[in-house]
């Protein structure tokens, strides 16, 4: 049952490349977590994330200063409790770039010492792609 619904999705992601691919009408937005202060502590990052709308093909860049921070996509358990899942690998290249793949809610954190419970941690909601010129918007799960 999942599987098919993932399926779905990704044909219907599919159909929407397609229909995106004339230049002009594929924004894509690359966004620095945090803007100038990037992806550390002492950021508010749920200001950061207010009024901002992100969607399928944009990208997230995670700014850092190698070694001090690292990056790890968590599920909102981990995310709540600031935890780091075992089998999960951190990215720590200090410019990780995320691709927003799929809609729905995303959460990052850092795995470094407190970072995480001292705010280093970030979600938001990822949107379907906002529709192409003179075409019905998508709607909305
Ligand atoms: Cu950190």
């Amino acid at each position: 049952m999942a599987l098919h619904l993932k399926m779905a999705n990704f044909s219907h992601l599919f159909l929407l490349l397609l229909t995106f691919s004339v230049p002009e009408v594929l924004a894509i937005t690359n966004y620095t977590v945090g803007d100038a202060s990037g992806w550390t502590t002492g950021v508010d990052f749920s200001s950061w994330t207010i009024a901002k709308t992100f969607f399928v093909g944009d990208n997230l860049v995670f700014k850092y200063e190698k070694g001090k921070h690292n990056l790890l996509e968590v599920d909102v358990s981990s995310f709540a409790r600031c935890a780091t899942p075992k089998d999960k690998q951190p990215m720590v290249t200090g410019n990780d770039v995320v691709p927003l793949t799929t809609p729905g809610i995303k959460w990052f954190i850092c795995t470094i010492a407190d970072h995480c419970n001292s705010g280093q941690k970030l979600v938001i909601s990822v949107e379907t792609s906002p529709p192409t010129t003179g075409q019905p918007p998508p709607t909305p799960k």
